[in-house]
């Protein structure tokens, strides 16, 4: 026999061609249900290649960007997938965002176009702004879509760096489709499943890990556009849920309700983006008889490490790494700073080789988080080195909001700490130093509102008259 070379279409293991081939294949199965609203395969294959026709046809072509309002409502989702079904970069903005966050963002990614409901914001721009219900509205033919290589950009997070800069973290095709892989293999993930979500859509948790593998996978995502507990143990139960994705901030708001045991009906719970403290995981072991799964990740590597769904689930670690990733640990009884290896690293920060090269050379990342091995090889995640406070598994980044408030009249100097929190894990506080006279600090807080994302505004601001520094100037946060 003679031997034949094998050509694998690399592209049809690409996200975009496998979304479409499960919406060919669930004619009549609900693939998102959006607040109660179905959708099912072919419905929602229309909807995203009407929104790609949409783009073309106000120019826009493969490999250029698009600003994406992450609304949770079903026109802006056909839009996020359309994006990417016709070759073009995702760039989610938060729907929170100030004028300023999103001005700075796109200062520096130059969108094609912005893609944007409700009332449009006068924004400095060259890009084109289209409603996300307007776009695909009667669009003349598809086209080619579902063609993009493994090397293509798809996505670009921005995510605040340490110099309080937002920075763009780029991900290939390739590194969405081994995410998926990954997550499908670790936790069981299946056709079957239904996986209900409240997270928002403008993090890679909700995005990828939530809606974008969702789709992959043939599961069913029942996606909730704000989270209310009630309702959401409510949905967990009416519409059959078999898993969730939470942050511990959510857990604790549905621990802090009296239908938790609604979710002994799921088969798994899943929990990350912040540390899950073991007396919560323990609280909701006792109530609903089952252990969440915690699992470890972060926007520059996707989700790297997680506890097994077969086997221990232990509180307080984030258990091994998922398949195809490589950690850089310390040997076991010392701490050091983890460095993750693998298909789901970022390709770099969008036009900013000196910051790409600080956190990622030769293929690791360098997370700024400080681990140790636990007995058995389980990771705990014990420290960290970065300068950022997570509250409610969103980064706040001191520096980002020292920036804001110093450039504030009346204020001299600034410093921002986290605190800790059970319900937040951390919460912003603000050190201020004032110029000269009494504050007003209800006008202080105003000014903030039109700067800053409201999860990053400080919950309490204090006035002093001096600052911790060290000999060379530099803020001593830890003193605070
Ligand atoms: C809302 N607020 C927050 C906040 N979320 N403040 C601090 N931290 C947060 N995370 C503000 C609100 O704007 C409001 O301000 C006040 O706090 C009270 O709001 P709320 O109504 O209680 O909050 P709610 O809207 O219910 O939001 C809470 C939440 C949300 C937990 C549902 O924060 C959330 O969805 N978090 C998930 C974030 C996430 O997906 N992270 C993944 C990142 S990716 P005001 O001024 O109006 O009173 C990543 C990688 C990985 O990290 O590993 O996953
Ligand atoms: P982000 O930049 O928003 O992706 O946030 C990534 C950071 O979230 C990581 O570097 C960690 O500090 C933190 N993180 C994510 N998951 C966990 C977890 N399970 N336990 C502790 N910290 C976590």
């Amino acid at each position: 026999m003679s031997s034949a070379a094998v050509l694998l279409d690399r592209s049809a293991t690409m996200l975009p061609k496998r979304w479409r081939d499960h919406f060919e294949l669930h004619a009549t199965r609900t693939v998102l249900d959006v607040d109660g609203r179905q959708v099912s395969g072919p419905e929602l294959d229309h909807l995203s290649g009407a929104s790609a026709s949409g783009l073309r046809s106000l120019g826009v072509g493969p490999g250029d960007r698009v600003l994406w309002q992450a609304d949770a409502n079903l026109s802006a989702i056909a839009a996020a997938i359309g994006i990417l079904r016709m070759g073009a970069v995702l760039v989610p903005a938060a729907t929170v965002q100030s004028d300023l966050e999103r001005q700075t963002i796109i200062d520096d990614v130059d969108p094609a176009a912005i893609v944007a409901g409700g009332s449009s914001r006068a924004l400095r721009t060259n890009a084109v702004s289209v409603d996300p219900a307007a776009l695909g509205e009667g669009s003349q033919g598809v086209g080619t879509l579902d063609v993009t290589s493994p090397d293509d950009l798809a996505l670009i997070v921005y995510t605040s760096g340490t110099t309080g800069q937002p920075k763009g973290v780029m991900h290939t095709h390739q590194s969405l489709a081994a995410q998926v892989d990954a997550l499908t293999v670790a936790w069981g993930w299946s056709i079957d499943d239904r996986l209900l979500s409240a997270l928002p859509l403008f993090h890679v948790h909700g995005l990828v890990v939530a809606l974008f593998a969702s789709l992959a996978v043939g599961s069913t995502l029942i996606l909730e556009s704000t989270f209310e507990p009630e309702r959401f143990v409510t949905r967990a139960s009416d519409a059959r849920a078999s898993m969730t994705f939470c942050v511990p901030t959510m857990l604790h708001r549905l621990a802090g309700g009296t239908r938790l045991d609604v979710l002994a009906g799921l088969r798994v719970i899943v929990s990350g983006s912040s540390a899950l403290s073991v007396a919560l995981s323990d609280l909701i072991a006792e109530r609903t008889g089952m252990r969440v799964l915690e699992r470890y990740g972060m926007t520059e590597t996707l989700l790297s490490v997680s506890n097994p769904l077969e086997g221990e689930r232990r509180p307080g670690t984030v258990g091994f790494a998922l398949p195809g990733v490589v950690l850089d640990v310390p040997a076991y009884g010392s701490e050091a700073e983890l460095r993750v290896s693998g298909p789901s690293t970022f390709s770099g920060y969008w036009n900013r080789p000196a910051a790409t090269n600080e956190v990622l050379s030769d293929g690791w990342v360098a997370t700024g988080d400080i681990v140790r091995v636990d007995a058995d090889g389980y990771l705990v995640v014990c420290g960290r080195s970065k300068e950022l406070i997570i509250s409610g598994g969103l980064n706040v980044y001191p520096t980002e909001i020292e920036e804001v408030l110093c450039r504030m009249s009346g204020v001299a100097d600034a410093a921002v700490v986290g605190r800790p929190s059970d319900e937040w894990g951390e919460v912003a506080v603000a050190y201020v130093i004032l110029d000269s006279g009494a504050a007003d600090l209800d006008a202080m807080k105003e000014d903030l509102a039109g700067l800053l994302s409201p999860y990053k505004r400080p919950r309490e601001i204090i006035i002093v008259d001096e600052l911790p520094r060290n000999a060379l100037g530099k803020l001593q946060r830890h003193l605070l």
